[in-house]
């Protein structure tokens, strides 16, 4: 291939980032097989948690009141406040705007039933292959946990498989919530107890790997709270020492550790009740030191940590970092926080995931972010070539790929 000519290289980077397929590797997405579990059409859009944390901003309503209401009168309470009373410009606003438009539907009009009977008009199964094909997403990973009672029945039942999903096995109960999980863990055949003896620890053990051949899980995660410390003489440190560290070594999965959660600041708000606390990058630091045959994910949840989490990622090669999470995800924070890991680590991280829970996401997170990282990466390709560097469209091809996918399964094909 030719080299790109300055003048074009916008035109090449921009392209080839809008067309790359990417692989998702943090979404709270299911497979059509799961039933109810798969949120999607424009009512789970306007309540998805994000807007329900901005409409209680606005709207003269109480919680009770609020969590009373159907799914519909809330999605018309959070229509109105944040799209007819106030003009839509938050990121989680914009993002809905977003995917009425990539649909084709008339955005202009406002007509929020015109836009629910497109949805009524659409089966599930033909709307998964719509939403594919609008955001070019080729892989998404979901957040499977083996604690929540419907997941596991689905599980148990048998599902069926559709190969543009993979499962990521989540353990947040069992490292959060041991003394209330070791009894269900017990019922379910695995003859442990409260007290971390070698035998409960074999045994949590044959539970992580029976579920990660289960669901064929290609990595193992948690999020963590912002107090999260490791080393420490907590439950949660020796699970992990004990039982998760060896399970992903024995398996050659990655542990994704999502850092920096403080949970709960406001319970009334429910799934939107969580904010964010700065963490101790030193965790990081001593699990990719003192665990070098273990691979792990990690993204940081607090501005203020993605500096040290780069520097990090600069001296362990078992460490990728991911994504622009959660507070994170919006075009200001996605500029600065990519420009400075390109800066940091080039090619060697994922940086995004879309972290969608209700499956239209997929376009509009997308959207947005190849927009930015695209801009970004152009900045980056420009300096290089300022400098007389020759690129050819080949390499640019390359180099997007490993960005949007190629890295993480290059990640969990590495053997330490
Ligand atoms: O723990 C997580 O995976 C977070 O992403 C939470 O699910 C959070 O509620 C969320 O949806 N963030 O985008
Ligand atoms: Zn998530």
């Amino acid at each position: 291939m030719a080299a790109v000519k300055e003048q074009d290289l916008r035109s090449v980077v921009n392209r080839i980032v809008d067309q790359v397929r990417i692989t998702d590797v943090h979404t709270h997405l299911y497979t059509a097989g799961f039933g109810d579990m798969l949120l999607w059409g424009v009512d789970e859009l306007l309540t998805y948690h994000y807007l329900i944390a901005e409409t209680f901003r606005y709207a003269d309503v109480n919680y009770d009141e609020f969590w009373k209401m159907s799914k519909k009168e809330q999605a018309d309470l959070i229509w109105k406040t944040l799209f007819i009373d106030n003009s839509p410009y938050s990121e989680s606003c914009r993002g809905v705007l977003t995917v009425l438009h990539e649909l084709g539907l008339d955005v202009s009009s406002r007509d929020l039933d015109a836009y629910r009977q497109y949805f009524a008009d659409k089966t599930v199964d033909e709307y998964v292959d719509i939403v594919f094909e609008i955001s070019r997403v080729k892989n998404a990973v979901m957040t499977n946990d083996p604690f929540d009672e419907k997941e596991r029945a689905v599980w148990e039942k048998g599902v069926k498989k559709d190969e543009r999903f993979f499962a990521a096995l989540r353990i947040d109960p069992l490292l959060i919530n041991w003394e209330n999980v070791w009894s269900k863990i017990k019922s379910w055949g695995y003859n442990v107890e409260e007290s971390l003896t070698e035998d409960t620890y074999a045994e949590v053990r044959r539970f992580l790997s029976d579920w990660i051949e289960k669901m064929d899980a290609v990595y193992m995660a948690v999020s963590l709270s912002n107090k999260f410390r490791y080393p420490d003489d907590s439950v949660q440190a020796k699970l992990i020492e004990h039982c998760i560290l060896p399970v992903c070594r024995d398996k050659n999965i990655p542990f994704a550790l999502m850092i920096g959660v403080n949970r709960q600041i406001n319970p009334d708000l429910r799934l939107a009740g969580d904010a964010v606390g700065k963490s101790d990058i030193e965790a990081v630091n001593y699990l990719c030191a003192n665990y070098p045959k273990n691979k792990f994910m990690v993204t940081m949840l607090s501005r203020e940590n993605q500096h040290e989490l780069a520097v990090t990622a600069r001296k362990f090669r078992n460490l990728l970092i991911f994504g622009c999470w959660w507070f994170l995800n919006n075009p200001s924070i996605i500029d600065e926080i990519t420009r400075m890991r390109f800066e940091l680590l080039g090619s060697s991280i994922i940086p995004q995931h879309s972290d969608a829970r209700v499956l239209d996401q997929l376009i509009y997170k997308w959207s947005h972010s190849r927009k930015i990282i695209a801009n970004v990466l152009y900045d980056k390709y420009k300096d290089i070539m300022d400098a007389g560097w020759v690129l050819t469209e080949e390499e640019i091809q390359r180099d997007v790929e490993k960005l949007f996918g190629g890295a993480f399964w290059d990640f969990l094909n590495k053997k330490l």
